[in-house]
């Protein structure tokens, strides 16, 4: 008898712990988006993303430092010489922008482009 209540106490909390751990990711969790920039493109080159979605973009830079920057919404994230940088923001406007390298990087910097898609 004791020996069940037990069971019953522990599958309880077990039950409300995978619960509240789902509740909360879906609230604090963002999506995120890894894009890779090197000498001289971003990759991927396009995304897709849902407007007034939060969303958390990890630039990562596999040779020297690079930003991105989408005029129109406000964003501009720099990263260091092979670092990682991420920044978080929510795309309130639908259409499609086009993201540019925010640091000079070299000859080919103004070829650099990552187009996002914001779709309703
Ligand atoms: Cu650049």
């Amino acid at each position: 008898m004791r020996n069940r209540l037990v069971v019953l106490a522990v599958s309880g909390l077990l039950f409300c712990g995978i619960f509240l751990t789902n509740g909360a990711a879906i609230e604090t969790q963002p999506r995120r988006v890894e894009v890779t920039a090197k000498r001289f493109s971003f990759d991927p080159a396009q995304l897709t993303l849902k407007k007034g979605e939060p969303v958390v973009l990890v630039l990562k830079s596999l040779d020297v430092a690079h930003g991105l920057r989408f005029r129109e919404l406000g964003v501009d994230v720099k990263v260091g010489k092979g670092g990682t940088s991420e920044v978080q923001f929510t795309p309130e406007k639908a259409g499609d922008f086009v993201g540019h390298c925010s640091v000079f990087c070299g000859g080919g910097h103004g070829s650099m482009k990552l187009t996002l898609h914001v779709v309703e």
